[in-house]
């Protein structure tokens, strides 16, 4: 028996070993089949597994099969214990004299040990796996690799009163029990799929049961698995997965193809949730849901993770990734397609704000920083530290500008043609650009690199007029990035238009505009009045874009344009250069901000989502990635005292709305959830006009809610102030909610999340609460994560904030690499900060890459920080 649990490819201390894009060979041995038979115990669990290989092409390689934490037991081929094997790092290396063999392994695995959640691990005593990336492979040995593709037949035995319910992927066939008080079960999978996207649950868990019947009228058996005091909790997901099923037909013409899909939630869970081929596996907080603990962000969130993993049975399952290389193929565009869906069940515009928002919260700041890198890497230490924002969010951003290039009917064919073509296979971000220029006849050679460069381009636009002509004049710039010193100029489809000054009327039909030189100019004939420029609207490219548009331009384009993305945009640039020059200089002219939010709060034809979106200022986070140097204080100084003179100059209309959003009862519409939406807005504007009366009536909120989004609501203001009814407010929410996991993370986090000066102490004490802990990463996250993104507190004087972050990332790295290296990007902005915090910030990052054993995660992500 060879123990090979601690056995790494190499030490960080020697550099771990680097995977290259360039390197990509077609893999030496398929295996068609592969049959698992699994003994399932928490403590010891047993795996048979007979692969059917084959030899690919004319070669003399042995088999190399991939493994890690487990031990190998025994070693068969055709049927006969060998012993010419041997262990290369973290391979099994087997030679094989011809071109079709059988290869059986049988191993042993500690699932409740598993403290990494990769690979088959225990979460609230039942067990589950976690294949992607490289997970499988602490299961059973196998070229854990996504381009080989098997049909599974997976047998699971284990005790039947402790799991009840044993599922895998694709459909069940067989069932019976033993006299030992076991039982079995066995699926089969007739989908051929990579090792990633394998899984099976066993578990004591309760059913919500429903059915979807395809257009082709196939009912497939949906099933939400849930422990059964949480299943009333489960119809918005139940909902939400028709709702996307019906979507997919309707709009990608993807069909379901097995006839079961079953969803299962577990609490520990390294991120949102899983796509595996029928057996999609959840992180609990994107499933359950009512209105006393879910708010509506949470409710949005269920239906759009829902969604996508749904989507990705065609986007990622049916067609997959050749390599890791090519993540953003499945990941970029089923991130688009979920935005589309969901972008339809309610308002677009906010769902495009939404987005453009997330994408400049976390894509932007990761674009323009140490670990920059393209939507298609060139290369990778650890592949689990490339589930990023570029891969995901930027991806999205790239199919959707090739959407806006190509129009929408010639899209979707050029989708179905992506779809046909590489049905069952394992495709590449080049396969699908070429489906896209093929179907369309559009062009798309220099488009690809946008696949290549990293770096968020800017573009210059201004605009001068003359005698009833317009020259718009503009140039484009990519940033240099790690590794990409000079870059070449992208195609950005920009769309424009132009409004008249003094009428607000359009004055030209919106036109798109492909910048694809350095710079452009074009001339627009015949204005009857001065125009105002509205550019990137509906934000067609995901760049920044510098024009010299002035304060009153933009207060007007607030007002009058007709594109509601770019009235949003507007208002947030007019925001943003107030903010900016207050930050900086210590005063702005705050005048134009408030009359131009008094504007929009007098135009009664908006919807309330709309509103709340369009009068919040931008993030304190988002303010320091416009400055050369980040001062989170006079950042936060400009920002508040802003707040405090809107809530001050509009406390009327601010009172007026927070009265008049008020609801009967809760229900979950868009319409209920943008009042809502606007409540909460309306009650902090109040807050920052620094009335303390406005503490009593937060707490009225906090005490009348009948749902968790006004709730909470109340709470984050209450607890981000110095209000009485503060401490009170926080002591209530716990208790009421302290039996559930995912309302106490929001406990944690809205402290976490404060802007109060004795945030860092709270976070300190809340580390040592009874209810924190590292082995659960949504608590992590809830606390370390919300910490290390509240700019104030995290970079307040001292530096604490950073000492912090590396005791708690070394403590878990050593439990789970994966999560802790997820939390590192908030040290790797050290270089926008001044000399004392950038030293400091440095000095965390220099104490993790030495600390012995560091895992490749952990160091890849601190290395390449401090490069
Ligand atoms: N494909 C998974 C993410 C896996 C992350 C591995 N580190 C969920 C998703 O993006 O749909
Ligand atoms: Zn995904």
């Amino acid at each position: 028996m060879l123990d090979i649990q601690h056995s790494v490819a190499q030490s960080p201390a020697h550099g771990p070993a680097v995977t290259r894009r360039s390197d990509y060979r077609p893999p030496a041995w398929l295996v068609p089949q592969i049959a698992l038979d699994f003994a399932l115990a928490a403590a010891a669990t047993r795996v048979k597994a007979a692969l059917s290989v084959t030899r690919n092409g004319k070669h003399a390689d042995p088999l190399r099969l991939d493994g890690a934490g487990q031990q190998l037991i025994a070693v068969r081929v055709d049927g006969v214990t060998i012993d010419d094997w041997r262990i290369e790092g973290e391979q099994l290396v087997v030679p094989l004299p011809g071109d079709a063999h059988v290869v059986e392994t049988e191993v042993e695995i500690a699932p409740d040990r598993n403290t990494q959640l990769m690979g088959l691990y225990a979460s609230g005593g039942n067990l589950c796996t976690q294949c992607e990336a490289e997970g499988f492979r602490r299961i059973t040995f196998f070229p854990d690799r996504p381009d080989v593709l098997s049909e599974y037949r997976v047998r699971m035995t284990a005790d039947a009163a402790r799991y009840p319910v044993l599922l895998a992927n694709g459909d069940p066939v067989a069932s019976g029990t033993s006299d030992d008080g076991r039982h079995w079960t066995e699926w089969h999978d007739p989908f051929p799929k990579p090792s990633y996207l394998f899984a099976l649950v066993a578990g004591d868990l309760a059913e919500n049961r429903g059915s979807f019947t395809t257009r082709s009228g196939r009912t497939v058996r949906l099933g939400i698995w849930v422990r059964a005091a949480d299943l009333l909790k489960t119809d918005h997901a139940l909902a939400s997965l028709k709702t996307a099923m019906a979507w997919d037909e309707q709009v990608y013409g993807r069909e379901y193809d097995l006839d079961v899909f079953n969803i299962v939630a577990v609490d520990d869970f390294n991120f949102g949730a899983m796509e595996n081929k029928g057996l999609n596996i959840f992180n609990s907080r994107y499933i359950l849901a009512d209105p006393d603990t879910a708010t509506d962000y949470d409710y949005d969130a269920i239906a759009a993770v829902v969604a996508h993993e749904y989507f990705h049975n065609w986007s990622g399952n049916r067609v997959t990734c050749r390599d890791w290389f090519q993540l953003s193929l499945k990941e970029g565009f089923t991130v688009f397609r979920d935005q589309g869906f969901s972008a339809d069940q309610g308002s677009a515009a906010v769902k495009r704000i939404e987005d453009v928002r997330s994408l400049r919260a976390a894509q932007f700041p990761e674009d323009a920083g140490p670990l920059a890198h393209p939507v298609r890497p060139d290369s990778y230490q650890e592949i689990s530290n490339f589930y990023t924002a570029t891969i995901y969010n930027k991806g999205a951003e790239l199919i959707r500008m090739m959407a806006t290039m190509l129009g929408p009917v010639a899209f979707r064919k050029a989708c179905d043609l992506y779809f046909d073509r590489f049905d069952g296979t394992a495709a590449t971000c080049e396969d699908y650009v070429a489906c896209m220029e093929q179907s369309s006849g559009i062009d798309l050679s220099q488009f690809r690199l946008w696949y290549s460069q990293a770096g968020t381009p800017r573009v210059s636009a201004s605009l001068a007029v003359e005698a009833g002509r317009a020259t718009l004049h503009l140039a484009q710039r990519v940033p240099p990035t790690p590794g990409q010193t000079d870059k070449v100029p992208m195609p950005l489809p920009l769309r424009v238009k132009l409004f008249g000054a003094g009428s607000g009327a359009p004055l030209i039909d919106e036109r798109l505009v492909i910048l694809d030189t350095a710079e452009a100019t074009m001339a627009f004939d015949g204005l009857a009045e001065r125009p105002v420029l509205s550019i990137n609207r509906g934000f067609s490219a995901p760049v920044i874009v510098e024009s010299d548009r002035s304060a009153a331009d933009l207060a007007f384009l607030s007002a009058h344009d007709d594109d509601p993305f770019a009235r949003y945009e507007a208002m947030q640039q007019l925001m943003l250069d107030t903010l900016v020059a207050g930050a900086s200089n210590g005063t702005a002219d705050h005048g134009r901000v408030i009359d131009a939010v008094r504007h929009t709060l007098d135009d009664a034809d908006l919807d309330p989502a709309f509103l709340a979106e369009v009068v919040l200022l931008p993030s304190e986070n988002f303010i320091g990635d416009q400055l050369t140097v980040v001062d989170p204080e006079a950042i936060h100084a400009a920002r508040e005292g802003l707040r405090r003179e809107i809530g001050h100059a509009l406390a009327a209309q601010w009172r007026q709305l927070h009265h008049v959003t008020q609801q009967a009862a809760y229900a979950y519409t868009p319409e209920a959830k943008g009042k809502r939406r606007l409540r909460s807005v309306a009650l902090g504007y109040l807050a920052a006009n620094g009335a303390r009366a406005i503490g009593t009536l937060a707490f009225r909120q906090f005490e009348a809610a009948d749902n968790m989004t006004d709730r909470q609501g109340a709470l984050t203001i209450l607890a981000g102030g110095d209000f009485a009814e503060r401490e009170a407010a926080l002591d209530i929410f716990y208790n009421r909610h302290s039996d559930n996991p995912l309302v106490l993370d929001k406990w944690f986090q809205t402290q976490a999340l404060s802007s109060r000066t004795d945030t860092p102490q709270m976070v300190a004490d809340l580390a040592r609460h009874p209810d924190f802990s590292l082995a659960n990463p949504n608590r992590v996250r809830s606390l370390i994560g919300a910490f290390s993104a509240n700019q104030r507190a995290f970079h307040a004087a001292g530096g604490w904030g950073y000492v912090f972050l590396a005791d708690q990332l070394i403590a878990l790295d050593t439990l789970n690499p994966q999560t802790a290296a997820k939390l590192l990007p908030p040290l790797a902005r050290w270089r926008r900060f001044d000399g004392t915090r950038a030293q400091a910030m440095r000095g965390a990052l220099e104490r993790i890459v030495r600390v012995p054993g560091v895992s490749k995660d952990l160091f890849e992500q601190a290395s390449k920080s401090l490069a």
